[in-house]
């Protein structure tokens, strides 16, 4: 049986094949990138969750494959949880990981230490073939930085500082920020189901 990550973002495909082995799934997970004919999909969802079964849809049916899918962002409490799904975008530009950030940063410059809550948020989805859904969704919580620090990691987590870190997302390994992030919790919360639906 295959399962197919239902991303092209490269950041995402190495945590999600590092949590899901280490769940020891034991099914093959394949790239998205192996169906490269499978047009982009359009993200009109107003939730992580509907964007997540979007994206797993599509690729479900596309392949003929369960598929996974996973949509994510961050969500600042003084901006009223945006960028949240549109993230990826918030500068403009589609995954312009640099701009987005700075424009964060400079939205936030006048923002004190004690306002700068925020959590990345991940709704995680699996889709059949035949339409059968299911979707979980995870939580980091943690204030942001005024300086990005660190290269681990990808997208916001130069400034994402979690709840009793004393170290951003970017500092951390691979392995302690999958420990602890959004993406682990949601995915680890779907492996179960994975087992129960995908075998
Ligand atoms: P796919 O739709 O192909 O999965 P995408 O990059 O377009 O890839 P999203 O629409 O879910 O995915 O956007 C998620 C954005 O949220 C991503 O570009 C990052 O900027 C941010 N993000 C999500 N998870 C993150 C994490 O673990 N660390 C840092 N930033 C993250």
């Amino acid at each position: 049986n295959r399962l197919i990550l239902a991303t092209r973002n490269t950041g995402k495909i190495a945590e999600l094949r590092a949590i899901l082995e280490g769940a020891g799934l034991g099914i093959e997970l394949i790239g998205a990138d192996t169906y490269p004919d499978v047009p982009d999909i359009k993200e009109t969802g107003v939730t992580f969750a509907e964007n997540a079964l979007l994206k797993a849809h599509a690729l479900a049916k596309a392949t003929g494959h369960p598929a996974v899918a996973d949509d994510s962002g961050l969500c600042v409490d003084v901006l009223g949880g945006a960028p949240g799904i549109f993230s990826a975008r918030w500068a403009g530009k589609h995954g312009d990981d640099q701009a987005n950030l700075e424009l964060l940063l400079a939205q936030l410059a006048d923002i004190s230490d004690e306002h700068r809550g925020a959590h990345f948020a991940c709704a995680a989805a699996l889709a059949l073939p035949d339409g059968t859904e299911r979707v979980v969704e995870g939580r980091l919580e943690g204030t942001l930085r005024h300086v990005p620090t660190g290269t681990g990691g990808f997208g916001y987590d130069p400034i994402l500082q979690p709840e009793g870190e004393t170290r951003t997302c970017a500092e951390l390994t691979p392995d302690e920020k999958n420990a602890i992030s959004h993406r682990g919790r949601a995915f680890r919360a779907l492996v179960p189901v994975v087992r129960e639906l995908v075998g």
